[in-house]
């Protein structure tokens, strides 16, 4: 394992400005700093770091991250772009490492999340969030009393989790592309299709020492070395030797148990306890769907109207720094997102709910969207106004709003999946994840030109559009399928094609941009808990969620949608046939098959879409 700065660099050089990057305290700052380490219930200390302003006039509310990857050299925080607008405003900035991390005491856990509450000693996120709440506020002077968390992913994690249990003085949480579901979503698994590249590497990254360490892959293209590596039981066998918990408990747990459930956000969530924002990027390449579901999962229970969502075009943590003009090859119309999102959105909510400046008006929802490059608000989650229609699969590759006729030329298209050749997920090489060059930030958003061609990817598409067709909401595909083998994985896309020429930006001319996608694992067709395997031949229909989207397919481009069964090294390959634990399987196990798509009458394969009116 290579020890080094690697999520926390990358995290470090986009949030703050890079010419302050390792600057501990410097004359010019705003800020005041002071180091502690703070006792938690169970006597443990956490390594904490709290600024002040120098010239502070008033009382002044806390504002806290809680992180697993090094607060030790984060600058003044005025000098951090994240939250350089709330500090020019004035708050206590807290910054915390979380147990086991860096240079805070104990032993690290993943999302270490239920304490046993009948247990006065007993301890998790949530109650070490507690416990530095209420020690800030007997030993730093002038606070008002008032705190509110905020932070990206594991951050936002951290921060949900403590809105879950809080403290009577937290009052305000942004949660910012937390993870909620590691089974159905977010960074381990998606619908129980395994999250190999990410759920090794972050495993190690995390796991493998106190501070962020990479694996050392030895070579630049892993796409290759996860192909060698065979069988996912030679992950122990050969270089992590039973090191790893998290990679442990991806073995012991292949479907979707309670050590899955109860601690997946739906289940841990009743009703906000705080007002609670979501923040979530459209092409979030880790965590997409956690703050959508934890936003749909507060909102039901949300009778004070204190749960808010905001979406944006953003990749993961995108909003946090840069100006967020664009994103991989797709361009904003010039308008500073992310800068927005920090100054208009994120610096407002605080000041009203940690020291009520402003006029407390926020809209329930409000989402960038895509294709118009216009900012949205809406009264709810997905908006009521859209209306769901089907965009069915034809023969021919075609793709209409409809239905197919016992006329069309063939009921279904096939391909061969060989799970010895798997499709890449983004053009290779694959670098490792937060290696050095690595794509893995902006890989939702390449062209998909790069498998049209391939064998084992079909494709469907529209005639060009003569109207723009706007889709707000959940996404969802319906398949018809057949496997020869007894397991198959489902990977759809619903893509927006550029025209063949297209003069505003010439060299994006026939792009094939996502907007929506997901992978879908067969044998959970009926059961995430119990899974069963496929009777070879039959055609059995998957609902797959796509997500929410709010994108303007323009007059000009196309819709078109792709469907594979490979998507390599960030799915694991299916052995395609079934074996009661995929962890576990032999070589011998992979296997290719024949899959068959249908498009008849009896089985009309579509993407159902939120169309606007
Ligand atoms: N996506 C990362 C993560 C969060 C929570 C658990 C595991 C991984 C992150 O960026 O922090």
């Amino acid at each position: 394992m290579k020890a080094f700065f690697t999520k926390t660099t990358f995290i470090a050089i986009f949030l703050l400005s890079t010419a302050n990057l390792f600057a501990q305290v410097k004359p010019d700052d705003k800020y005041n700093r002071q180091e502690v380490m703070i006792t938690m219930r169970d006597g443990l200390k956490l390594h904490t770091v709290i600024f002040t302003p120098k010239n502070q006039t008033e009382k002044l509310p806390f504002l806290m991250l809680r992180t697993p990857y090094g607060v030790d050299k984060y600058p003044s925080p005025e000098k951090q772009t994240y939250v350089k607008d709330m500090a020019e405003d004035g708050y206590i900035f807290i910054f915390q490492d979380i147990r086991g991390r860096y240079l805070s005491e104990g032993t690290f856990k993943m999302q270490r999340f239920s304490r046993n509450k009948s247990d006065a000693k007993s301890i998790d996120e949530a109650s070490d969030t507690y416990d530095t709440i209420d020690w800030l506020l007997k030993n730093i002077p002038d606070n008002n009393g008032k705190a509110g968390i905020y932070g990206v992913s594991y951050d936002g994690w951290t921060a949900i989790i403590a809105g879950a249990d809080p403290h009577p003085a937290l009052k305000a949480v942004s949660e910012q592309a937390t993870p909620s579901d590691m089974f159905m979503n977010d960074d381990f698994h998606h619908n129980g299709a395994f999250r190999l590249s990410y759920g090794f590497e972050y495993s190690v990254l995390t796991e493998a020492a106190k501070t962020d360490s990479l694996y050392d892959f030895k070579q630049y293209d892993t796409y290759d070395w996860y192909l060698k590596l065979g069988p996912l039981s030679n992950i122990n066998k050969k270089y992590a030797h039973g090191t790893l918990p998290t990679w442990n408990n991806f073995i012991a747990h292949p479907n979707y148990d309670t050590f899955w459930q109860s601690q997946a956000l739906p289940f841990r969530l009743d009703h906000p306890r705080t007002a609670i924002q979501h923040v979530s990027g459209w092409w979030d390449q880790e965590d997409m769907v956690g703050p959508q579901s934890a936003y749909k999962a507060l909102e039901k229970h949300d009778v004070n109207n204190q749960n808010f969502i905001v979406l944006g075009p953003w990749r993961h943590g995108g909003w946090a720094g840069g100006e967020g003009k664009s994103l991989g090859n797709i361009k904003f119309d010039d308008q500073a997102t992310a800068t927005y999102f920090r100054k208009e959105i994120q610096a407002k909510w605080f000041a009203w709910y940690l020291k009520g400046k402003g006029d407390g008006n926020f809209a329930e929802a409000i989402s960038f969207q895509t294709g118009s490059n216009t900012w949205k608000n809406y009264t709810a989650w997905p908006p009521k106004e859209a209306v769901e229609k089907n965009i069915y699969f034809h023969a021919d590759g075609k793709l209409s709003f409809k239905k197919p006729t016992d006329a069309e030329a063939k009921e279904f298209d096939s391909y061969v999946s060989d799970p010895s050749k798997p499709v890449p997920y983004r053009t290779r090489p694959v670098e490792e994840t937060y290696g050095p060059g690595s794509r893995w930030y902006t890989w939702l958003t390449e062209d998909q030109r790069f498998v049209d061609n391939r064998p084992d990817v079909l494709t469907w598409q529209t005639d060009t559009l003569t109207d723009d067709v706007t889709i707000t909401g959940d996404v969802i595909a319906k398949l018809y399928a057949a496997t020869s083998g007894s397991d198959a994985d489902w990977v759809v896309k619903l893509i927006d094609v550029y025209p063949k020429e297209y003069k505003k930006e010439p060299k994006m001319a026939g792009y094939e941009l996502m907007i929506a996608d997901d992978v879908f694992r067969g044998r959970f067709r009926k059961s995430f808990s119990k899974p069963e395997p496929i009777t070879p031949g039959k055609v059995e229909e998957y609902t797959i969620d796509l997500h929410g989207a709010d994108h303007v397919f323009k007059k000009g481009h196309k819709i078109m949608v792709q469907v594979q069964s490979t998507w390599f090294p960030i799915i694991d390959r299916n052995p395609q046939k079934y074996v009661p634990n995929i962890f576990e399987a032999k070589e011998s196990d992979y296997q290719s098959a024949t899959q068959k798509i249908y498009h008849s009458l009896k089985f009309a394969s579509s993407i159902v879409l939120p169309v606007m009116q």
